[in-house]
């Protein structure tokens, strides 16, 4: 942030909102053109707000991926819905995600609900997602439409499918930035350290491969990165998957260690292809009885508001 780029560059904080399983995070991913946030067709993968940043030479967005708004069941669905409320708290604009291939449904009128709650000065921008699979999205569009009476403008568009639809939208966000300075270095694109970065590329993995509740009773923990001393040789990562039983143990090792290896092996190809280097990735099983209702695990989480 230099005084002399301060006086000409605009800058400011998108949200990205929404009923989980939208689409948030895919769109972050598209706008910034690079894997910040984890993306698995589950239900409440975000868990907290995570900042993506896009910088052009006088322009800088950071976009707030957030998790879905939800009906809490347990203190780490409610850290995760005061994740959204604190994520629309000065910003300049909010992109309420929903999903085209369905109508309105009792969680899209809760962040609705939210949104009307908010400053009538921040636009809001209806973003109409999952239009390649969507069979009537002018009707279902209409219908989200009118659950909020201040949106500024509606996009239907597929987050996934159509990233010329994205760039349009983000070149349109950055016509509305106030004048102000960078909030970020302009080569950062997220503001996730390196090892909450990959936890969350393993915690993907885990939720991939894991079935029914499983999936919502996982975290995952950076311990070591180690920079390799040697060119050739890998970086190394030690991870320790949380658990919330032994029985959950079990089933996350899988027989003869098979499933432990399929997540590790999804993740590291991931974690290669962004990082462009070789990993060696070392995961273990630990369980934490009942972690999600623990305040002291929640924090050591870093899912603390
Ligand atoms: N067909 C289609 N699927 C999409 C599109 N965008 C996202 N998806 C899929 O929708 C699922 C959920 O995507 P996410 O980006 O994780 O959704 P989210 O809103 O961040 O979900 P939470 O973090 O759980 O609230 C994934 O399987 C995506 O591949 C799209 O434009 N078209
Ligand atoms: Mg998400």
């Amino acid at each position: 942030m230099s005084e002399q780029r301060s006086e000409t560059t605009h800058s400011g904080f998108i949200a990205i909102l929404g009923k989980p399983n939208v689409g948030k995070s895919t769109l972050l991913n598209t706008l910034l053109g690079v894997k910040v946030a984890p993306i698995t067709p589950k239900p409440q993968t975000t868990r907290r707000g995570v900042r993506g940043i896009y910088s052009t030479e006088e322009r800088q967005l950071v976009f707030v991926d957030t998790p879905g708004l939800h009906r809490a069941k347990d203190a780490l669905g409610n850290y995760m819905n005061r994740e959204v409320r604190g994520a629309i708290i000065d910003v300049d604009a909010v992109l309420w995600v929903v999903d085209l291939r369905r109508p309105p449904g009792s969680e899209d009128k809760d962040v609705a609900r939210l949104l009307a709650g908010i400053s009538p000065e921040v636009p809001i921008f209806l973003i109409g997602n999952k239009l390649d699979a969507a069979k009537y999205p002018d009707e279902a569009l209409a219908l989200y439409r009118e659950l909020l009476h201040n949106i500024s403008k509606a996009y239907s568009l597929s987050a996934l499918n159509d990233p010329e639809a994205v760039y349009a939208l983000r070149d349109e966000l950055l016509t509305l930035l106030p004048e102000g300075p960078f909030f970020f270095p302009q080569n950062i694109r997220s503001d996730q350290s390196r090892e909450d970065w990959a936890a969350e590329l393993i915690r993907e993995s885990a939720m991939m491969h894991l079935r029914e509740e499983l999936p919502y009773t996982v975290a995952v923990q950076v311990l070591e990165w180690r920079d390799p001393e040697a060119e050739s040789s890998p970086v190394y990562i030690l991870a320790e998957i949380w658990v919330e039983r032994s029985n959950h143990r079990m089933i996350v090792l899988g027989k003869g260690g098979k499933m432990i290896k399929e997540i590790g092996r999804t993740a590291r190809k991931q974690l290669e292809i962004f990082l462009g280097q070789r990993i060696y990735l070392e995961l273990e099983v630990a369980v934490h009885k009942a972690w999600r209702e623990d305040p002291e695990a929640l924090r050591e989480l870093g899912y603390e508001s």
